[in-house]
């Protein structure tokens, strides 16, 4: 497979390089063949692992840990940068290769990514996940433009096809413009969201407590499932995060999400993703420092609070 210009052969907080040597892995899907709007999600795992170089040395003020040890980084997925399909297509045996090794943290790449991902570990994992989703956007819009799929579509396609427990899809940050349908269909099948109009104002722990018992409580009622979390950078604030794609005033603050990660660790984590960073429209590489330190803060919060490892 051709390695792009755009692949990264940087390493995440300049771990050792590889898969299968540690209990938790970086690996980055630089594809963003299915953005809406502004494209250069592509360059988000190149940049993302750069400003994580200001964390190398760092120990997690809250959990007192370093990933340090724990953490491999097995680059870039080679992936063909032709069609959404393809691209798919040629991510499932790698994805399903990797999950079964290691507690994977994925470096989008745009939103589309997240589908397979999703049917990988519903795959492997022989049950339906549950999902915490930041994001500005509802993504279950059940055509992208006239195409069956693309990087506003996988929430719908997710609960369509079975991959996650409806009751246990769970939105934060939300607050995109459109039709009711799309906007309250997770809501509609039973799932929760947390709009970011309902959060504004809402920032420590304590007062952030009763959002995260809600979401405590919906996994306990439900068997506490296997959880997914999804982080598009667009959950937060442009003012935070001003390089993505499809930027939406009036968003999370980055002490938000970073009181949310904390609060919600000690799940049964089973991996995440952050996606739709898009350097090109960065400034001061705000966007990827706070990308890189949410994917810090998770891989922190699982060493010290433990989360799922394969058997
Ligand atoms: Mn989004």
């Amino acid at each position: 497979m051709t390695s792009f210009a755009f692949q990264s052969d940087n390493r995440f907080l300049k771990v050792q390089a590889g898969s299968g040597v540690s209990p938790f892995t970086v690996a980055g899907i630089a594809w963003d063949g299915a953005t809406t709007n502004r494209p250069g999600a592509r360059f988000g795992p190149r940049a993302i692992r750069e400003a994580s170089h200001m964390l190398c040395d760092g120990v997690h003020p809250l959990f007192d840990v370093t990933p340090e040890g724990h953490l491999s980084d097995a680059g870039d997925l080679p992936l063909p940068n032709t069609s959404l399909e393809g691209m798919r297509a040629a991510m499932a045996p790698l994805v399903d290769a990797l999950i079964r090794k290691q507690h994977m943290a994925w470096l989008g790449g745009d939103h589309s990514i997240t589908l397979q991902l999703l049917r990988c570990y519903r795959r492997w994992l022989g049950r339906p996940l549950a999902v915490i989703h930041f994001d500005a956007h509802c993504d279950t819009w059940s055509d992208h433009f006239g195409e069956p799929s693309g990087h506003g579509t996988w929430v719908y396609e997710a609960i369509q096809e079975g991959l996650v427990v409806r009751e246990c899809f769970m939105q934060i940050g939300i607050r995109s413009a459109g039709h009711r349908e799309a906007r309250e269909y997770v809501r509609d099948q039973g799932g929760l969201i947390f709009d970011a109009r309902s959060l504004r104002g809402l920032e420590s722990a304590e007062q952030l407590a009763p959002v995260v018992a809600q979401m405590r409580e919906r996994l306990a009622r439900h068997g506490q499932p296997p959880v997914y979390l999804s982080l598009d950078i667009d959950a937060l604030d442009p003012a935070f995060a001003p390089g993505t794609g499809t930027p939406e005033p009036g968003g999370l603050t980055t002490n938000q999400v970073f009181t949310l990660l904390e609060e919600l660790a000690g799940l049964p984590f089973v991996g995440m993703d952050c996606v739709e960073v898009s350097p090109p429209y960065d400034h001061a590489e705000l966007s990827s420092y706070a990308a890189a330190r949410f994917v810090w803060t998770y891989l922190c919060g699982c060493i010290a609070r433990g989360a799922w490892q394969p058997a």
